[in-house]
């Protein structure tokens, strides 16, 4: 075995565990990836606040550096740990040891739904399991049409894809049709949904689409 295949083996184990303790305390957790600035936090913020009384939620922060992203969540009155990869080994993405050791320091038998933000980035995120039970992707119109079909991993493997700053599509041009067939492209039955923190479109659904997820999940065996 390649140092490289070994290192993905690790993390496989390491997830599967992390997978499984979340199962056994039904625990729904969610893998956010994109580009940087997408919108990511600023997507958590608004979910936060319209399920933070229907769940009880924990958030894993993952950036280069700096604990903004976990300031800005834990303003929202949830615990958030923010994870540094700078002081890791890798940059630019999370690893599922580095989920596994931010958990200990969540709540996680008092958790109903870990959100989890990677670090920004369409590329290499995409290819470490976390443990998590769902990827979330999301995109802003202004990134351009094309990024499903150039970074067609994360936009296949995503649960639901986000087409994120709906509001500016006026103004930089941006075609959502053609984000649409391009998501379409790579993943024919892929589930989107418009949001824009600006205007609240699409919150609402997007709320309920995760609440819905979480009772499937956590509640099913009741
Ligand atoms: N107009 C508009 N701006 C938005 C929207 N969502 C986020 N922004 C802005 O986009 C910028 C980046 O938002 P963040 O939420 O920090 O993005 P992020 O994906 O978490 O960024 P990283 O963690 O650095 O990858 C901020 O200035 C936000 O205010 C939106 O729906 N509409
Ligand atoms: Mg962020």
């Amino acid at each position: 075995m390649s140092v490289e295949e070994s290192a993905f083996a690790t993390n496989d184990r390491i997830a599967a565990e992390t997978r499984r303790r979340l199962a056994e305390r039904r625990v729904l957790a969610v893998n956010l990836l994109s580009a940087p600035g997408s919108g990511k936090t600023s997507l958590l913020e608004a979910t936060i606040d319209r399920l933070r009384n229907a769940v009880r939620i924990g958030v894993i922060e993952g950036d280069v550096a700096t604990t903004r992203d976990a300031d800005r969540v834990a303003a929202h009155g949830v615990p958030a740990v923010q994870v540094n990869t700078e002081m890791l080994s890798a940059t630019c993405h999370l690893d599922a040891r580095m989920v596994a050791q931010a958990l200990e320091r969540l709540p996680s038998d008092r958790l109903d739904l870990l959100l989890i933000e990677n670090v920004g980035n369409l590329v290499c995120p995409a290819a470490f399991d976390l443990g998590e039970d769902l990827k979330v992707a999301v995109l802003s119109v202004t990134e351009g049409d094309d990024k499903p079909v150039k970074y067609p991993k994360l936009f296949r493997e995503a649960a639901v894809t986000l087409i994120s700053k709906m509001d500016l599509l006026p103004h930089c041009g941006g075609d959502v049709e053609a984000i649409v067939a391009n998501l379409r492209a790579v993943q024919p039955a892929a589930e989107i949904i418009r949001t824009s923190v600006r205007t609240g479109e699409g919150l609402d659904a997007w709320a309920e689409w995760l609440h819905q997820r979480w009772t499937t999940k956590c509640r099913s065996a009741d």
